[in-house]
Order: structure tokens, then sequence, then C-alpha cells
């Protein structure tokens, strides 16, 4: 039995982001080669990284999927390499994750929340593993084409509330699980600034909540690219600081020792106010 994630991982907790594919929005083909992923890994990890997210397959906006081979060829030499550090499986493939588990992995990180390969709730179930449940709004080939909403924090919650009690159902214990409104996920600007904005109407579901807003997009958007592909490490920062404030839990970023010297000052400040 596992202790339950937020004593495994207690707030503020970071996930270093490690994607082993040749596309990702930030830094498509960095990390291809496993000597190099395992390297970037353990640096994360010595920075003050809680866990290391390994994914083989971009989701960024327009990807389209890759195949059970050539995901298990991108990540399981790194898997190897990273035994008995603790990592998250990046992945929706229910092979892909059982794999990853019996080489060590702590965490599924599944951006499709179960529905997208019906084995996947199984394979955690049966592993005891931790499991991070994301809201996405259609697919990553199409989620950005015009996402509309009523009320995205409502949705939102709505979304999280059904998948985390569909987990359950599925036999993975509650406090296995950590939910993320999956930032850039088929949201605007707008969508993504509403989610962050209220993020405590998700904190209200009583699970841990983590926020990936790291270098995505909206941020250089904000600053005033309007076809920026990505955003500053900086303004990153400052978002899962006020996400933080708003009672976020887990922060997935790419610039570890940035996220986790600010954390440290905002939590430091947070317990003076209390
Ligand atoms: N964002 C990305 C990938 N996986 N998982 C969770 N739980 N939350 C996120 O916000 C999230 C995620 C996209 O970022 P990245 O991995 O840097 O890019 P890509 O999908 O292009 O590999």
């Amino acid at each position: 039995m596992r202790p339950p994630l937020e004593a495994a991982f207690p707030r503020p907790g970071v996930m270093g982001v490690v994607n082993v594919t040749p596309d990702s929005f930030s830094d498509g083909g960095l990390f291809l080669s496993p000597d190099v992923a395992v390297g970037h890994a353990r640096r994360l990890l010595a920075e003050g990284a809680d866990l290391v997210d390994v994914g083989g397959e971009s989701t960024r906006p327009g990807s389209e999927g890759v195949s059970l081979a050539e995901e298990l060829r991108r990540v399981e030499p790194v898997l190897e390499g990273l035994a008995g550090l603790p990592v998250s499986i990046d992945t929706s493939k229910a092979e892909v994750a059982r794999r990853a588990l019996a080489l060590g992995a702590v965490m599924v990180n599944d951006v499709t929340a179960l529905r997208g390969d019906p084995q996947l709730a199984g394979v955690v179930a049966d592993a005891g593993a931790y499991l991070c449940l994301m809201h996405m709004l259609g697919e990553p080939r199409t989620m950005q084409h015009d996402p509309r909403y009523e009320d995205v924090v409502s949705e939102v919650k709505a979304f999280l509330e059904e998948r985390l009690a569909a987990a359950v159902a599925a036999g993975i214990a509650e406090e296995n699980i950590c939910l993320d409104p999956g930032i850039g996920f088929g949201k605007n600007v707008d969508h993504n600034l509403e989610l962050l904005a209220r993020l405590d109407e998700l904190v209200a579901l009583g699970r841990p909540v983590l926020v990936g807003a790291s270098r995505k997009r909206f941020l250089g958007r904000i600053l005033g690219e309007p076809e920026a592909l990505d955003g500053p490490a900086s303004a990153g920062v400052a978002v899962a600081v006020l996400a933080y404030e708003r009672g976020a839990w887990l922060f997935r970023a790419h610039d570890v020792r940035e996220h986790v010297e600010a954390l440290q000052a905002a939590k430091a400040l947070a317990e003076v106010e209390a």
C-alpha cells in the first residue's frame, strides 16, 4: 500500500517534464536519446522536482498520436535508466503504463482521464499506482479549433468529478488520485485564465489539483504575441505561484529550479499569513 498522494508529494510539489518526443511544443527533439533524457530527468530531480513525468507522445495542439511500438521504443530505455527514482508515466495507453509501472513508475498521468484506453484503469488499480486525471475538450489534433463552454469552470469541475467517480468505481483508491484542469487542452486564453483564477472551485472537489501551465502558449499570448507557440518560464512561474495561493498542490514544470524556488518563497509567505 502506498501512502496517500498528499503524503507522498507534500504541497507544493513539482513534477518535472521529460518529453522523449521529436515534436513537443517547447522542447521537442531535445531529449530523444535515452542517455540525454535520463540525464535531464536526474538534473530535474537534483533541482528539487518531487517526481519526473516521462512522456513519449506529444499532445501539443495539432499533434497526431504515436503507435504503441514507437511510444514504448521512446520511453522504455529512459524508464530503465531511472529505476528507483520517482517517475510518472505520461501516457493514455494501458500497455505503456503497465510496462512503466513494472519498471518502477509510481504514477500514471493520463491526459484522457481514462477515456482513451479501456484497459488503463485496471492497470492502475492492480498496481496501486497514483493517477492524474486531466480535463481535455476534444482531442489534441483539433482541440484548439474554437473551443466553447457555457461556464468553463463548472464544466471542467463536473467532468473531473465524474472521472474521479469512474476511477474509484474501477477500483483505484481515491487517495491515490489528483485532478488537473488541463490548461491549454481545448481552451482559449480566457478559458485558461478563468480556470486559474477560480481554481479554488476545483480544489473544493477534495483531491489535490495539479496545474500544468509551464511554457504554454497562452503565456506568450498574454504577453502580446498572438501567434506565440509557447511562453516564457517567468510567466509560468507567476501563474504557478498564484495557482498555489488558490490551492493548487502539484505543478508540472519544465523549469524546475525556478518553480521550486518561487513556490518555496510563496509557501513561506503563506505560512506567515496563516
Ligand atoms: N500538459 C502537457 C502534457 N501532459 N499532463 C497533465 N497532467 N497536465 C498538463 O497540463 C499537461 C500534461 C503538454 O505539455 P508538454 O508535455 O510540455 O508538451 P507536449 O504534449 O507537446 O509533449
